[in-house]
């Protein structure tokens, strides 16, 4: 008989996932933890953004050329502290460090699984308290488990990913994350310091009404990009356009929205940019598994996301992302 269990926690729910697999070391499940954890502690910063002098500027220009904000530094702190201490996780690569860290230690060295986040994506958008994220991507290494990981372990087709997920410090604060096994979202139940399953099973609408992206660069794109996105202005659509049109600037906000209520995220090249803005291994990459597990597509405008082979940690690629129909209708316009 099913028993009715009322909240599931995250720790629960990746507990009880991992009973499906009786080969399971309960890595994976200690490694979302760990995430959880930090996720927590950045959250409470986050919150009190307003109230202490820990907004603005660092005061330095991170890897990237942008200014560093001191809640990136904060949560990148965070994330690298937990996963370190922890003892499911190699090392990482962030968005806020010029190169990989590997823990080399001998409980690390013998950790399954490696990591790379956006500790803070959307950070422009802290000062005037709109929405950010946090993004990560887990991959099980391929070097050698006892030996300190490598490049390659990090360096891997996103076809690879076991894990990725999103946390959102929004109106309330989520988890969602995807195996391959489906996507489940989190919500952080403040009274009780957990987060509790609320989003089981979530997959993307087929079809949706929104499309987002920065209108401002709309001349520098290419000409296929620019007539798709006439075309979402357009009535008398088959599929009922005009569409409407929503672009927060973080793209966990964007992305969050669009794959619960169906749309189109892009993020494309431009003429000064040819590789557009975001970062294939911690931004794209764990976007597109999430998305296209929750039935969804991602491609850089030629290829899936989840193809593409990186050369370099900080790389960057044009992202489309979104309903499947609606990438569809993209793609007639991109590939002619
Ligand atoms: P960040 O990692 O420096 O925060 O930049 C990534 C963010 C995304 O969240 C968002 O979609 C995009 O930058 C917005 O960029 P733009 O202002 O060029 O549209
Ligand atoms: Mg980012």
């Amino acid at each position: 008989m099913a028993i009715d269990r009322g909240i599931q926690t995250l720790d629960e729910f990746t507990i009880q996932q991992m009973r499906n697999f009786p080969k399971a070391t309960g890595e994976l499940s200690g490694l979302l933890r760990d995430i959880g954890l930090a996720a927590k502690r950045v959250n409470v910063e986050v919150n009190k953004a307003g109230l202490v002098d820990i907004l603005g500027d660092y005061g330095s220009i991170n890897v990237q050329g942008e200014e560093v904000k001191k809640l990136d530094v904060f949560a990148n702190n965070q994330f690298m502290g937990v996963l370190r201490h922890g003892i499911s996780c190699a090392g990482i690569g962030s968005e806020e460090l010029d190169d990989l860290v590997i823990f080399d230690d001998e409980i690390s060295n013998q950790s399954k699984y490696v990591c790379l986040f956006d500790p803070l994506d959307g950070s422009s958008n802290i000062d005037v308290n709109v929405s950010i994220g946090t993004i990560f991507s887990v991959f099980r290494r391929v070097s050698e488990l006892g030996k300190p990981a490598t490049r390659e372990d990090f360096l891997q087709v996103g076809n690879k990913q076991v894990a990725a997920g999103y946390v959102i410090y929004g109106s309330s604060t989520m988890l969602v994350y995807a195996t391959r096994r489906g996507v489940n979202g989190f919500t952080l139940d403040p009274s009780i310091g957990e987060f509790t399953l609320s989003h089981p099973d979530i997959k993307c609408p087929e079809s949706g009404k929104i499309y987002s992206v920065n209108h401002g660069n709309f001349f520098q794109y290419d000409k296929p990009v620019q007539n798709y996105i006439d075309a979402c202005q357009k009535k008398n659509k088959s599929n009922g356009g005009p569409y409407t049109q929503r672009y927060i600037g973080s793209m966990v906000s964007d992305v969050h929205r669009n794959l619960i209520k169906g749309g189109i995220f892009m993020y494309p090249g431009t003429t000064d940019k040819p590789n557009g803005k975001l970062r294939l291994l911690y931004e794209c990459n764990p976007f597109a598994f999430i998305v296209e597990r929750a039935g969804g597509i991602a491609t850089n405008g030629k290829i899936s996301i989840l193809d593409i082979e990186p050369t370099q940690v900080h790389q960057r690629t044009p992202f489309f992302i979104g309903s499947k129909n609606m990438m569809e209708e993209l793609n007639s316009f991109i590939q002619g």
